[in-house]
């Protein structure tokens, strides 16, 4: 078949010779996407950063569908150049716990600026990353930034900050739908990630989400978002 030939009988499609389908997406009247967009913004709204876990078991079957969500996002070239290591293991969480905390004591005392620990003053944070083995799971993110090719040749992929950076929101967003909580936590550097998980060299770590049920005295800061006319310009 030549390529770009239609075939709208079966509602299929060649370009550059690579099949495509039809895609098929109901519409909603105005007022139908008004609401539902509006109760879309009300569930995200209610998202917190939560720093405080309770240690209730969450079963693997509701990671492994918010790793799926989480693998929806769209990537550079379809690369989907993730990876999502999923950690339930006591003693690996009580080593990354450790190795964090180090980290985290020389970013307090001295590796973050006066400014950088005056900004995080309202949100309580501290050398204290006990999340990292209260919390029943560890998500570690790590991002691929190149492939092997047929010839062995290193190949890097595209956007992977970005598509990694994606996938993490839609992440966040289905466990938020779960009914759990999540922390986007890096620690940093965190290439000690990849040690202890013994990630292969294409991957490096990119966000560790702590996720579990919010403890039952869990408190959040009371701050606010920005307002739509704050984060928005519209050109009419
Ligand atoms: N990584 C440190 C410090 C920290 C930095 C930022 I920017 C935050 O929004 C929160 C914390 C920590 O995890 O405590």
């Amino acid at each position: 078949m030549k390529s770009n030939s239609i075939n709208m009988a079966g509602k299929e499609k060649m370009i550059n010779g690579y099949k495509h389908i039809h895609y098929v997406r109901e519409s909603l009247s105005a007022e139908e996407m008004i609401t539902r967009s509006e109760n879309f913004y009300h569930f995200l709204n209610s998202r917190r950063s939560v720093r405080h876990f309770s240690d209730k078991e969450v079963p693997q079957e509701v990671i492994d569908t918010i790793i799926r969500s989480a693998g929806t996002a769209p990537s550079g070239a379809h690369k989907q150049p993730w990876k999502f290591c999923a950690v339930s293991n006591k003693k690996l969480k009580s080593r990354i716990r450790e190795a964090a905390e180090k980290e985290e004591e020389e970013n307090y005392s001295g590796r973050m600026s006066e400014r950088w620990l005056k900004d995080l003053a309202p949100l309580g944070t501290d050398t204290n990353k006990e999340f990292l083995e209260i919390a029943p799971w560890l998500i570690v993110v790590f991002k691929e930034v190149y492939e092997v090719d047929d010839a062995d040749k290193k190949q890097n992929n595209y956007y992977v900050n970005e598509s990694v950076g994606i996938a993490c929101g839609m992440l966040i967003s289905a466990i938020h739908n779960a009914g759990l909580v999540t922390l986007t936590h890096t620690p940093s550097p965190m290439n000690f990630l990849a040690d202890l998980l013994e990630r292969p060299k294409n991957e490096r770590a990119y966000l560790l989400l702590p996720v579990g049920y919010a403890a039952e005295d869990a408190v959040v800061p009371a701050i606010e978002r920005k307002k739509l006319s704050e984060i928005s310009q519209f050109y009419k």
